[in-house]
């Protein structure tokens, strides 16, 4: 059994795809991020970066629970403990990691840059904007390059590379990006959203959603980007 510490946000949403994809047994525990619930101490233990996703597995190696944050490293660990989405050696292995890595150093801090930009505080930010709405347009090309090749991201396979550039690229309208001019990009989202296990990871964050809804308040975006994020630690 793994125990999940999620919202209904983009990086969360991964992990639930993962576990729909590969069966694997867990629980969600809602970490309500726009109340301040990542800077509780108990949370800050298995979360030092006061962030969501978090993962809890009790059957960690040897045995033992072990607790992993970031959702690059979470789809790494899970793909390691099926033995499914994450070829387990050679070349292939290397191939997903680096297109893994490149969502978390690429794609995603730009992405959640031009959102916060473009969509939430545009006004007087419009350098800011433009800069990391070009810069998501144009790792979104890169994706579109590879994709020439083949179906998916870092192999002819589907893989947790996938996985992880799905979570961010959903979230392609808030970033002011035209997902248009990447079209095999766009047919990669549609391939992404047709799979069973994404509908299904889709139906387990709208259930959140529903049920933990929370306006962003002024309170909300200090926890988020302003005072209390910065005190929080
Ligand atoms: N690099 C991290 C990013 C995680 C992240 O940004 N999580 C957001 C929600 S999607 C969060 O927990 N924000 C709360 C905060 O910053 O206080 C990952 O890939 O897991």
């Amino acid at each position: 059994m793994i125990d999940a510490y999620l919202w209904y946000t983009g990086n969360p949403r991964k992990i639930l795809v993962m576990f729909e994809e590969t069966g694997l047994d867990y629980e969600v525990h809602v970490v309500n991020i726009r109340t301040g619930e990542q800077f509780a101490d108990d949370f800050l233990a298995i979360s030092p970066n006061n962030k969501v996703p978090v993962i809890v597995d009790r059957d960690g190696p040897g045995g033992a629970p072990l607790s992993v944050f970031e959702s690059g490293a979470i789809l790494e660990y899970l793909g390691d403990k099926t033995g499914q989405l994450l070829p387990p050696d050679g070349a292939a292995r290397y191939k997903v990691i680096e297109w893994l890595h490149l969502v978390a150093a690429n794609l995603s801090p730009a992405l959640g840059q031009a959102h916060y930009f473009v969509t939430e505080f545009p006004e007087g930010n419009e350098h800011a904007a433009a800069r990391f709405r070009d810069e998501t347009a144009r790792v979104f090309r890169v994706l579109e390059g590879q994709l020439a090749e083949r179906d998916w991201i870092a192999m002819p396979e589907y893989s947790i590379a996938d996985i992880s550039a799905y979570g961010r690229v959903r979230g392609w309208k808030n970033a002011g990006v035209q997902i248009d001019e990447t079209p095999r990009l766009k047919d990669w989202l549609q391939r992404m959203e047709d799979r069973p296990a994404v509908k299904r990871a889709h139906a387990v964050i709208e259930d959140m959603r529903a049920q933990h809804a929370t306006p962003m308040s002024e309170e909300a975006h200090s926890i988020l980007y302003g005072e209390r994020q910065m005190a929080g630690r």
